[in-house]
């Protein structure tokens, strides 16, 4: 199967388990409820999805496992993009083409839409269907805490926002920074993979750490070379809220090599899996060359 035909399929499935996670009358705040289902509903890539199937693959979990712990994972991924956009951090008015969650609805609907697919992913993963082992949910929840959580993507949220502020981010504090703030939610989704299947996550991890930073290089690119009709979001963000980005301290030609050099660092992390990495590998090369 191509890539593309995997990423397809996988964010077909992804939607079809979330819009069945989140059907619209369950639970007892409608408004809210329909607050996430318009985050988490249609358009997202799924690309953290399809590495926790492509990661679960290699150890040959059951399709239906790995499905859930990426659903799951999409939650949280949702719930940081409806809380970036509000206006309090990004106030972005437009997210995967369409109005941003707190514009289509209002801004407290949009925090606790988010507050509540965050927590959503914990319910996800705690029940029986994720594993039937529950030493396994519970390293699964483990790794999704601290990956989204203050020593992860919340922390890496924290430090960008104060580096906004002062002169003299450097490429070091740059690189935590997106380590933390992007590259722990790939790092959670390889890792996941390797979970479920009761494996070591070594080599993942050291894959995911070189995708997580390829994939920022390749959005501060985006930023600046695509147009919000592309990207389904404004562009030439980062110079206007003063962020210091990759494309800034490397300039735009050595920020291209350096995101081509993690991709071939990404891959040969991936040799002892042979051939069975395949689609993982192209996820790596897709994560440089997207158009949005
Ligand atoms: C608010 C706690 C909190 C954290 C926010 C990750 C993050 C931290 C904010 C997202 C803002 C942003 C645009 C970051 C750049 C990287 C990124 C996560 C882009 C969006 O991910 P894609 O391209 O999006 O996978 P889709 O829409 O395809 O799911």
């Amino acid at each position: 199967m191509s890539f593309q035909q995997a990423l397809g399929a996988t964010a077909a499935e992804i939607d079809a388990l979330l819009d069945r996670l989140l059907p619209p009358d369950a639970f007892p705040a409608p408004r809210v409820t329909a607050a996430m289902r318009y985050a988490a509903l249609g358009q997202g890539k799924r690309l953290r999805p399809l590495l926790v199937a492509e990661s679960a693959a290699l150890f040959a979990v059951p399709r239906e496992r790995a499905l859930r712990a990426g659903a799951a994972l999409e939650c949280v991924h949702c719930y940081s993009l409806v809380h970036d956009d509000l206006p309090a951090m990004d106030d972005d008015d437009l997210r995967r083409g369409k109005p941003t969650t707190h514009k289509a609805f209002d801004e407290a609907t949009a925090i606790l839409a988010g507050d509540a697919l965050l927590t959503y992913a914990f319910d996800i993963l705690s029940g029986a269907e994720t594993h039937p082992d529950a030493t396994v949910r519970l390293k699964l929840v483990s790794s999704l805490a601290k990956a989204a959580g203050v020593a992860g993507m919340v922390g890496g949220q924290a430090l960008d926002i104060e580096a906004e502020t002062r002169t003299g981010a450097g490429l070091s504090d740059i690189v935590l920074i997106q380590s933390l703030k992007t590259g722990a939610l790939f790092r959670h989704a390889c890792e996941a993979g390797a979970i479920l299947g009761g494996a070591d996550p070594a080599p993942l991890l050291r894959y995911a750490e070189k995708i997580g930073l390829a994939f920022q290089i390749a959005d501060d690119i985006l930023d600046v070379e695509s147009t919000p009709d592309a990207l389904g979001k404004a562009t030439q963000k980062d110079k206007g809220m003063g962020k210091a980005t990759f494309v800034d301290l490397l300039g735009m030609a050595e920020a291209k090599a350096r995101a081509a050099a993690l991709v071939d660092e990404a891959t040969a992390s991936l040799a002892v899996y042979g051939d069975r990495a395949a689609v993982l590998n192209e996820a790596a090369r897709f994560i440089v060359e997207r158009r949005k």
